[in-house]
């Protein structure tokens, strides 16, 4: 007979396996402006949606999915899977749009258990959590560290060299005259933000340069009063520099902190706070075709991303690197670009790139891997050359592959290799596994452990 206790205890040990039939993943795609993420994420879900065909097909545990539902879950706005695929299968093929602000994308799996939970369990689920969002605003992670005058310094010793000495042209000259105790002119202010944000886009379209910010200046999202993303780094000013109310210095500080503490912090929480696997994409090429400035940017930029895990014994590395972040995967974007004998070459590239960050984070616990990835392959090699599309265009070129250095020289100095602005495949449809590179293997690795 069932007593009271007999159906709790059926009740408890129901739920117990209900909650171990079922995971989340929190996986952190971070990867600066053009890195390749919204592809990448696009083609993680049209890989799982075909998982019964193509490379998935053979793989554990794939051979045991049952289903795959992927929901938009609006952040700011919902992530636009059905978009990404219409410019994907669209004649000619484009790619997906940059992103303007946050989605979050969530998959949801169904597996077959396997062994004893066969018995007593239906079906095992996990939860894949994926974030998107513009890549420009990774680069304000490193402000957080920061106070106002602190980053004046930063900004002028940045300006101060090649190439964004020439490229700011006299806007050096202006912002370094201001006295930061002088009372602030708010037209001039307005005036100056504007000019700043050019100068920041053209640093990223003209040199392939990575450190521009603050990055919602060139691309704002929603949520934030444009009032407030009025402000300029005043390049005499430093962390010893003061101002009354009204000055220059009070206004841009104002300004500044609000930025650091609301803007920079909320999202740094939202895509930081809670993940358990993090990939970092990054598209090698584009730089080391724009050579040794470009390089050298993304060099700082990326440890400066990396860097903001590293504040000592309570730091942030440790709260959210470990226990939570115990896997890295580090991959090379759009490696479709190259022959297939040289993409670990790019792979290789950047692991040198960043070999210090590397141990650190290795240092901290995490286990790091690396693969060099292509989420939608563009070309495809015929004996010596490459054959693909270019975008905008419908014939197809035949061309010789960009040979990659097998390590990047310690001075970064190469000769760039020549890049060609590939077109996606034609005829890709949703219910087909995209061609890639090694998506398999990654979207293997999201899941590695879960399902033991
Ligand atoms: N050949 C090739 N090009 C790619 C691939 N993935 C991305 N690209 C190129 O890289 C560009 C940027 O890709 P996105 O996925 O938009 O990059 P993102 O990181 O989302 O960029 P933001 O949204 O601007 O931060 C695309 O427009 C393509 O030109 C790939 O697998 N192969
Ligand atoms: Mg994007």
């Amino acid at each position: 007979m069932a007593t009271v206790e007999n159906v709790n205890w059926t009740k408890k040990a129901q739920s117990r396996v209900a909650r171990l039939g079922s995971q989340t993943v929190r996986v952190g795609v971070t990867g600066l402006s053009g890195a390749g993420k919204t592809t990448f994420i696009t083609s993680v879900i049209n890989q799982l949606e075909n998982h019964h065909r193509g490379l998935l097909a053979r793989r554990i545990p794939f051979n045991r999915l049952i289903s795959v539902r992927w929901q938009r879950v609006s952040v700011a706005q919902p992530f636009s899977y059905l978009e990404a695929l219409d410019a994907l299968s669209s004649v000619p093929a484009r790619w997906p749009s940059s992103t303007t602000d946050l989605a979050r994308v969530v998959i949801d799996l169904q597996f077959r258990p396997e062994g004893l939970l066969r018995k007593i369990q239906g079906v095992r689920e996990v939860r894949i959590e994926l974030l998107d969002y513009p890549g420009e605003w990774l680069l304000d992670l490193p402000l957080l560290g920061l106070d106002y005058g602190q980053w004046c310094a930063q900004m002028a010793a940045l300006v101060d060299s090649e190439p964004r000495r020439s490229i700011a042209a006299d806007l050096r000259l202006r912002l370094a005259a201001i006295d930061p105790a002088a009372p602030c002119d708010p037209v001039e202010l307005r005036q100056l933000t504007a000019e700043w944000t050019a100068f920041i886009l053209r640093c990223r379209t003209d040199a392939e340069l990575s450190r521009n910010q603050p990055g919602r200046f060139m691309l704002p999202g929603s949520g934030i009063a444009a009032d407030m993303l009025l402000f300029v780094p005043l390049l005499s000013a430093n962390q010893h520099s003061d101002g009354p109310a009204g000055s220059w210095w009070s206004q841009c500080e104002q300004r500044f902190n609000y930025y650091r503490d609301f803007v920079v912090k909320g999202f740094y929480d939202e895509h930081f706070s809670r993940l358990d696997r993090q990939i970092l994409l990054v598209d090698m090429l584009a730089p080391m075709q724009a050579g040794q400035a470009a390089l050298k940017d993304l060099k700082q930029a990326l440890e400066d991303v990396m860097g903001s895990f590293r504040y000592g014994r309570n730091s942030l590395l440790q709260r959210l690197f470990s226990p939570r972040i115990s896997r890295m995967a580090i991959c090379a974007t759009k490696v479709d670009q190259v022959a297939p004998g040289e993409q670990r070459s790019l792979q290789q590239c950047l692991e040198d790139l960043v070999t210090d960050s590397l141990s650190e984070v290795r240092h901290g616990g995490v286990q790091v891997q690396g693969f060099p990835v292509s989420a939608v392959r563009a070309a495809d090699q015929q004996g010596e050359t490459m054959v693909g599309g270019l975008v905008g265009q419908t014939a197809f070129v035949r061309y010789q592959p960009v040979s990659v250095p097998r390590h990047l020289p310690l001075d970064l100095k190469l000769v760039g290799p020549k890049l060609l602005h590939l077109r996606p495949p034609a005829n890709l449809h949703r219910n087909e596994p995209f061609p890639h590179f090694r998506m398999d293997d990654l979207v293997g690795w999201i899941l590695e452990g879960k399902l033991l």
